[in-house]
């Protein structure tokens, strides 16, 4: 089956790159429509292809288990993370991407709850025939007495998880989409530019609109294209908050709200509200006099910094 991906932007991205120019990408639904499904719920595939998981409906994950012990997260199986999200239609902004390392099989679950015994259970290159099939694997699943469940809070293991933010938006909003993030350490926050001419520059709670020094820092790309295919990536490296702007100083967007931060306390002095008021009473923004800085800028996924 094939994914979205591979009619739009991933697959002029993949096909430049020559090492990965036969690598097929799958996309997987997890829970969408309320239904507690993965769809397709098995794949068969090539080594060096990749899916990516793409999340719906309220609290998901893909964890990696054994055929024989389905519902428990096996020692350094993959897994990815919790992902929280109102709707059963439109994909959370956070998704999970593996590339598939190995001809044997995968066996996958959800390790939310009750999911796996429901039949939340999925597989990557399952045997068609003889004993660990899919269908076994599915049915010994909906037998398992307690279904071993990591806590929340459990960090990524054996993929990329990512989390997509809308820098800007088709109708030319002046705001960052989702603008206060809850991510797991390790997450991969992929800025995406929109129209009118954006940059992402990271601040301590303090200097609203001015660059922290040794922070992150993208440039302005001026685009009528919404997604303009470049995007610049940053790894959360640890809990503490992140705090960014965008420095675009006529219209004066930092000033106008277009803020954002990862892992803001919900409470106390230094919430993501505090932070959006004290950036309304800004002096004018800065852009560092360089950027990329600390992250990575993609034209139509391939690094060109
Ligand atoms: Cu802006």
């Amino acid at each position: 089956m094939l994914s979205l991906f591979e009619s739009s932007k991933l697959a002029v991205g993949l096909t430049a790159l020559a090492a990965v120019a036969n690598a097929a990408h799958y996309e997987v639904a997890v829970g969408k429509g309320n239904k507690l499904t993965f769809e397709p719920e098995t794949l068969t595939t090539q080594l060096g292809d990749t899916v990516t998981y793409k999340f719906f409906s309220k609290f998901h994950s893909i964890a990696q288990s054994k055929f024989d012990d389905p519902c428990h997260l096996s020692e350094g199986g993959l897994f990815s993370g919790y992902v929280p999200t109102e709707s059963s239609d439109v994909a959370a902004p956070t998704s999970f991407t593996i590339t598939v390392n190995d001809t044997k099989p995968l066996w996958l679950y959800c390790s939310t709850g009750e999911h796996c015994k429901a039949g939340m259970v999925h597989a990557i290159n399952a045997p068609t025939n003889g004993t660990n099939t899919f269908d076994a694997y599915k049915s010994a699943a909906q037998k398992v007495s307690t279904a071993a469940t990591p806590p929340v809070g459990t960090l990524p293991v054996g993929g990329i998880r990512k989390t997509h933010i809308d820098v800007g938006a088709s109708n030319g909003s002046i705001i960052f989409s989702p603008n206060n993030i809850t991510e797991l350490v390790g997450t991969v926050l992929e800025f995406s530019y929109n129209p009118k001419n954006h940059s992402i520059v990271q601040s301590s709670f303090d200097k609203p609109c001015q660059p922290l020094e040794s922070g992150f820092a993208a440039p302005f790309v001026a685009t009528k294209q919404a997604p303009s295919g470049v995007t610049f990536e940053v790894e959360v490296k640890d809990e503490k908050p992140i705090w960014f702007y965008c420095a675009q100083t006529l219209g004066s967007h930092c000033q106008a709200g277009m803020v954002g931060a990862v892992n803001a306390p919900t409470s106390g002095n230094n919430t993501f509200d505090a932070y959006l008021s004290a950036a309304a009473k800004a002096p004018t923004s800065v852009q560092p006099s360089f950027a990329p800085l600390n992250g990575t800028l993609k034209v139509n996924e391939t690094i060109i910094y």
